[in-house]
Parts: C-alpha cells; sequence; structure tokens
C-alpha cells in the first residue's frame, strides 16, 4: 500500500517530513573492492582490465578486440528494424536541436578603468561515456550522455559497454553511431571507469566520465573524480504528479508507474487537490498492477516508497512540491504554466495532461538525465555546459594598471606576499617615471 497523507492530517507534519527523509537507496559496501581495482587496472593495464572481464562478464578479450571493430559495429547496426531505427534517429535530431540552444555565449567588455576583460568557453578534449549492461542498457541514454557531449564540441568521445557472454544490444550500438562515438569498449564495471580515467596502452585517457552505473561504477566514478571530471552520481528514479480531479485516473496512474518500472527503489508521488481523485487513480494503479510486465518491480516500489497527498489548493501543491525537489514533475492542471512560475526546484518539469513524462524520456528534446534524491535544490540535468570549461580574459592598459595597481598593492601587502606587491608595483613604477609624458 502507498502511503496516504492529507494537509489537512494532524500528523501531516512529521508523515511528510518523513516521507522526505525515506532512504531509498542501500548502496553496498563495495568501495574497498573498487579500489582494488583501480589499483590493478593502473598497475597492470589491459592486462587487468582482460582478466576482470574474463572473470565479471565471461568474456576472454585481446587487446586488439577490447574495442567493437567497424565491421561488427555495422553488422550489428545491420540488424536494428526499421521502426526502431527512425524513432532512434527522431529521438537524436530532437535531442540535438534542444541541446544545440544550450551553446553558451563568450563575453568581453572593456570596464571604466580600461581593463578589457571576459570570458571564453572551450569542450574538455575527450569524454567517455558508461552503459550499464543488463536491464539498463537504454539506447536512449546512450543519446542523452552523447549528444551534448558532441554538441560541446568534443573531439574525442569513447564509450564503455559491458557485453556479459559477448551479448550486446544493437540499438546501443546504433545510438552510439548517431552520436558520434568514435570507440566503443566492450568493457564495464569499475575496470572500465578506471580504465578511461588513466588510461591503458589501448585505451587513451579521457577528461570527463559520463553516464549510469550500479554501485561498483558508482564508487570508481567518485573515486576518479579529480583526474577526470564526473558527470552526477544518479540515485533511483523519481516521479511527482500534480493532479486536479479533472484528469483520466488511468493517465496519472501510468505516469506513476512509468518511473516505478525502474526500479524497486524509484519513487512515485501523487499530489492532488481531491481526495476521490486521489484514491480512483490508487485502484487504477493496482488495476494497472494486474498485468504490467515489470508487475514486481513497479509493485514493490508503488507498494514501499508510493504517497498520494491531498492538499487544500495549488498552492499548497507548490510548496510541497520545492520540498521534495523531484526529478520529474507532472503538472497535470488547468494552468500548468502558471503553477509552474509558483515552483523552483525541480530536475524536469512537464506541464499539462498531454505531456507524460515519457516524452522527456525519449523523445521530447531535454536531457534525461537528471538530479534526484533531492539535489534539483542545487544542480540540474546533464547539458552541453557539462562538456565545457570557461577560461576567464583579463587585459590591462597602462591607464588600468595606474587606476586599479594600487590597490593590489594594498592587499598583497595586507597577505604578506612582497613579491605579488612588487609585480604591480615594478610596472607602476615605470610609469610613473615615464611621468605624464604618455
Ligand atoms: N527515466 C529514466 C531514464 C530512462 N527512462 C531511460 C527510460 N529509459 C531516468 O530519468
Ligand atoms: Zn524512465
Amino acid at each position: 500500500m502507498p502511503q496516504f497523507l492529507s494537509t489537512t492530517d494532524a500528523d501531516f507534519a512529521p508523515r511528510f517530513a518523513a516521507l522526505l527523509e525515506m532512504k531509498r537507496e542501500d548502496a553496498p559496501e563495495v568501495d574497498d573492492i573498487v579500489a582494488r581495482i583501480i589499483a590493478d587496472v593502473r598497475a597492470r593495464g589491459d592486462a587487468a582490465v582482460i582478466e576482470l572481464t574474463e572473470r565479471f562478464d565471461r568474456l576472454s578479450l585481446t587487446p586488439e578486440t577490447l574495442a567493437f571493430s567497424p565491421a561488427e559495429i555495422a553488422a550489428a547496426i545491420d540488424k536494428v528494424p526499421g521502426p526502431e531505427r527512425a524513432a532512434l534517429e527522431l529521438a537524436a535530431a530532437r535531442i540535438r536541436t534542444y541541446h544545440e540552444r544550450q551553446r553558451p555565449a563568450d563575453a568581453e567588455w572593456t570596464d571604466p578603468s580600461g581593463a578589457t576583460l571576459g570570458w571564453r568557453w572551450t569542450a574538455v578534449e575527450a569524454a567517455g561515456l558508461y552503459v550499464p549492461g543488463g536491464l539498463a542498457s537504454y539506447p536512449s541514454s546512450v543519446l542523452m550522455n552523447a549528444i551534448p557531449a558532441q554538441v560541446a564540441g568534443v573531439k574525442r568521445l569513447v564509450m564503455c559497454a559491458p557485453t556479459p557472454g559477448g551479448v550486446v544490444n544493437p540499438l546501443v550500438l546504433l545510438a552510439a553511431h548517431l552520436s558520434g562515438i568514435d570507440t566503443i569498449y566492450r568493457i564495464g564495471g569499475a575496470q572500465a571507469v578506471a580504465a578511461m580515467a588513466y588510461g591503458t596502452a589501448t585505451i587513451t585517457p579521457v577528461d570527463k566520465i559520463t553516464g549510469p552505473g550500479n554501485a561498483f561504477v558508482a564508487a570508481a566514478k567518485r573515486r576518479v573524480f579529480g583526474k577526470v571530471g564526473i558527470d552526477m552520481i544518479a540515485g533511483p528514479s523519481e516521479i511527482l504528479v500534480v493532479a486536479d480531479a479533472d484528469n483520466d485516473p488511468d493517465w496519472i496512474a501510468l505516469d506513476l508507474l512509468s518511473q516505478a518500472e525502474h526500479d524497486e527503489s524509484a519513487q512515485s508521488i501523487l499530489i492532488t487537490t481531491d481526495a476521490a481523485f486521489g484514491q480512483a487513480v490508487a485502484a487504477a494503479v493496482d488495476k494497472r498492477l494486474e498485468t504490467l510486465d515489470r508487475r514486481a518491480i513497479a509493485g514493490a516500489s508503488w507498494r514501499d516508497y508510493g504517497a498520494i497527498v491531498t492538499v487544500r489548493d495549488l498552492s499548497e501543491a507548490a510548496a510541497l512540491t520545492d520540498r521534495i525537489a523531484p526529478e520529474h514533475l507532472e503538472l497535470c492542471v488547468a494552468d500548468p504554466v502558471a503553477l509552474s512560475q509558483t515552483i523552483t526546484h525541480a530536475g524536469a518539469i512537464f506541464l499539462g495532461q498531454w505531456t507524460p513524462e515519457a516524452i522527456g524520456d525519449y523523445i521530447g528534446g531535454p536531457n534525461h538525465v537528471l538530479p534526484t534524491a533531492r539535489s534539483a535544490r542545487f544542480s540540474s540535468g546533464l547539458s552541453v555546459l557539462d562538456f565545457m570549461k570557461r577560461t576567464t580574459l583579463a587585459r590591462m592598459t597602462p591607464e588600468a594598471l595606474k587606476s586599479i595597481g594600487p590597490a593590489a598593492e594594498t592587499l598583497a601587502a595586507s597577505e604578506s606576499l612582497e613579491a605579488h606587491g612588487l609585480s604591480v608595483g615594478a610596472r607602476l613604477a615605470r610609469l610613473n617615471r615615464k611621468g605624464g609624458e604618455d
């Protein structure tokens, strides 16, 4: 049974607080194992990667077969049926068009002192994308990670995807092909993350690693952070639907289940202004759970973490939404735009009853790699900016240095950093010696 709450209940405040605090992930303690794997890959390179792949993925590779050959990729892609290919191509095109608008602008201006200031954006040189094996090997996630990198102008894009027993999802290879990935290694786990971060004889290291993975991959990403950049560490998926009574309960039930089916630890919450509508959605979820393919996973998520919250009005809904700071937020109300303007903390907002969250997972255009576990309070979904960095620019003229240099000398003296002060002072002395002649 999901939880039923109402803001009119006497015990609402503590129950809602408990809902927010609910710990959904008990990540197994794998850090020691991961530390050893990374050390091994750093010490023995390809040999370690090959041995670990043999052990964990039952796949024997050589340095020559670590990466798929172009012929293997072409053969796999050929197997993709037409409709899937067309859908993936449409998704890639829409995601690209959306992300192209995120390219940031450089800036440059001259301030009143005469100093010219600004910044310039450039792409990271090489990025590595991790794609999990098994159930969570999603072609859509390949597009969502690789296309922003490609749009940013990353020159070399590689991918690591474990292929237990040698089995590969042809759609994953097609997605990689559509999003400009140059090389695909059939390796996974902490060893793949270590190889991308530190490099081996065959694998050239990258500068940034992104993409979801299991506890081993997450621990490895944390450990290589600093040597390379990483994206966020994503937790289980979440959806919050705010709906008034003017909705089909079955649609809302399916939207809740669409994220519940990802993971037993996923969380789906409905906030509604109408208690009877909430009951109707709960009944519709139960009905759908009788037949849904993934009913075991979705049912466990709904039972353990699902919640239906009745509120007095939409302003209460907005306040609770900001406290939840959901990864995905659907606003199925008469004026979703007005409601959205009263909400600040959400990874992605889906406006109106014709915008199921699944559109955002696949084809809408915005990225589906989004902040989970309330981190939408301080962070954003994956974007082109994650594959770029900013270099600041400053250029003084003699006049500008005369104008602002003395304050730098004062501050240097106050920090007892003599050479700092002198590096400014020596220049000012020259300017003063020249007197007013220029
Ligand atoms: N909703 C997931 C992403 C995904 N859905 C991939 C389907 N495929 C995490 O936001
Ligand atoms: Zn999804």
